[in-house]
């Protein structure tokens, strides 16, 4: 599905990592990819599932810094010449913002760390790898339910969610007529390092799992399938949309639990 294709993968922290699960897809499914980790803690980690896929090009980009976005696609331009596509696998605010009521919580700075890191760091990326796209090139992003309705701790991250759909359909009409689509997945919540430290994950999970109309969580293999074939010529004509892998859980409005009666 993705013969030919170089793809950017970003948001590999270790192999339970949502990010993992579209690498293993993308690369089963034929495409070249290159890793690009926060920081030299992460390479440990990540240069076993390089080896293990055959990957040669990782890259320290801290979405953070203007600079090292820019040096990322210099690299890249080095190493491959053009890029078709990018997996934007990020998100992060700080922990004292995703702990309590959100009217108490939520500070001018937590609010503004949010947003940078988890919306805008996809328009930086998007901007920094524009003179290397091909056409017919397709960005992704990772988004969750969050960002149009409100569930306790997530807080200010539901906002900066909603900022990055709305992020994902502004940057489709932008990119639209050079043939570049941007597309999100609104993933269902997975056991990953992100979500190892949410109080009452485990407790999380089996309400969703009741709710959901699969009877059970998704996995990071379900949410990588679809980011392939989001990336891939079968989709060329889906851009600025948001795809739930989610289990069904958003179409359902309420669980029937058998009575004891
Ligand atoms: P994860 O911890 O494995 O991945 C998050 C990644 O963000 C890490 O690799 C981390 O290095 C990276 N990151 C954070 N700050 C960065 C920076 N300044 N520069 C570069 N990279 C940075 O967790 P995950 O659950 O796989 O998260 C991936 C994406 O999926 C996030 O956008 C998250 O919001 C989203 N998501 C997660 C869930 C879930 O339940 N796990 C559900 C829906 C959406
Ligand atoms: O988007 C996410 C994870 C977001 C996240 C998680 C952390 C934890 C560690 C962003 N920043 C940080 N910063 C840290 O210091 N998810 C969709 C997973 C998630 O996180 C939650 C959830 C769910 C679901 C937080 C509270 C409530 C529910």
């Amino acid at each position: 599905m993705l013969n030919n294709k170089k793809i950017l993968i970003t948001g590999i922290a270790n192999k339970f990592s949502i990010a993992n699960g579209i690498a293993q897809s993308m690369s089963k499914n034929g495409a070249e990819l290159a890793f690009a980790y926060q920081n030299e803690r992460l390479l440990k980690k990540i240069k076993p599932i390089a080896d293990d896929l055959g990957v040669k090009t990782l890259i320290e980009c801290d979405v953070a810094c203007d600079k090292s976005i820019e040096q990322t696609f210099s690299q890249l331009k080095d190493e491959w010449g053009t890029l078709d596509g990018i997996v934007h696998s990020i998100g992060f605010a700080p922990s004292d913002q995703l702990d309590g009521d959100f009217t108490e919580v939520t500070t001018r700075e937590g609010f503004q760390i949010a947003h940078d890191i988890s919306s805008y760091s996809f328009t930086a990326l998007a901007k920094g790898a524009l003179p290397i796209l091909s056409d017919k090139a397709a960005l992704l992003t990772l988004t969750y339910l969050g960002s149009i309705q409100s569930l306790p701790n997530y807080n200010v991250m539901g906002l900066a969610k909603a900022s990055l759909e709305a992020n994902t359909r502004f940057l489709a009409a932008s990119l639209g007529k050079k043939g570049i689509r941007v597309n999100a997945i609104s993933a269902g919540p997975i056991k990953t390092l992100a979500a190892s430290g949410v109080k009452n994950f485990r407790s999380m999970l089996k309400e969703y799992a009741d709710r959901a109309p699969l009877g059970r969580a998704v996995t990071i293999e379900e949410v990588g399938n679809v980011a392939t074939f989001l990336c891939s010529d079968l989709a060329s004509g889906i851009t600025g949309e948001i795809t739930y892998v989610d289990a069904g859980f958003n179409t359902s409005a309420m669980s029937l639990i058998p009575s004891k009666e």
